[in-house]
């Protein structure tokens, strides 16, 4: 063998046993990390309403409005000027995958909350979006360190597929109630059923819960 070559295979070595280790150690705890009924997958699967809005970032904009004492609309470059967090969380969804520490970097909702200021009757969010999907959300829910309006996924832009330029992402609940494409948030004294909850699905959607009709 050339040196070289020894090299290399000594690497490729390494790499396969650390491959083999961290996979096992993935196993081990992966039990306790996955909700009921849930398996991880290590890919990220699209799923939408088969209708992927094509956005202008000079054209977009996020409307805030309903029982709100400072309705507000963000423009793209007033949207770029509000602070930006990172969070770790999973994301389940309904149809039963899984995946596992994604980094979500994006506006918190509580930021949004401390802006326009909900008025009290104000109980429930519903949120729209670019291709008409709605879904709606307990505010108490969304009043979470965890709630973001997402811009970027494990580093990167938000890509189309998967809901750019911004998302919203509940990681306490399956992902159907984070909106991608998002363009509307509506507060109001009522509960307004959404897309997937006017078709059967839970009103709740909590994970831990097996929580996934209504
Ligand atoms: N605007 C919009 N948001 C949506 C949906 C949709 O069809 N349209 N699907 C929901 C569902 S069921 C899930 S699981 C996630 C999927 O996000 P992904 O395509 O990035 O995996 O988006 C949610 N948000
Ligand atoms: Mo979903």
């Amino acid at each position: 063998m050339e040196p070289n070559e020894r090299i290399v295979k000594a690497k490729q070595h390494v790499a396969q046993h650390r491959r083999e280790f961290s996979c096992r150690e993935v196993d081990e705890s992966q039990d306790e990390r996955v909700p009921p009924g849930q398996h991880v997958v290590n890919n990220f699967p699209v799923l939408d309403l088969g209708f992927k809005p094509e956005i202008v970032l000079d054209e977009w904009a996020l409307a805030i409005d309903g029982l709100v004492a400072n309705p507000l609309t963000w423009h793209w470059e007033d949207f770029q000027g509000q602070p930006q967090v990172q969070i770790t969380a999973d994301f389940h969804c309904v149809t039963s995958w899984s995946m596992l520490d994604n980094e979500w970097r994006g506006v918190q909702f509580q930021h949004l909350l401390a802006l326009v200021r909900p008025l009290s009757p104000a109980k429930f969010v519903l949120f729209e979006s670019f291709d008409d999907y709605t879904t709606n959300v307990p505010l108490e829910v969304c009043d979470d360190d965890d709630v973001l309006l997402a811009t970027h996924w494990n580093g990167r832009p938000l890509t189309k597929d998967h809901g750019g330029p911004v998302r919203v992402i509940i990681p306490k609940r399956y992902g159907w109630k984070g909106a991608k494409w998002v363009k509307k948030i509506t507060f109001s004294d009522r509960d307004q059923k959404g897309f997937w909850e006017v078709r059967g699905y839970s009103n709740t959607a909590l994970p831990w819960n097996n929580d996934r009709y209504g």
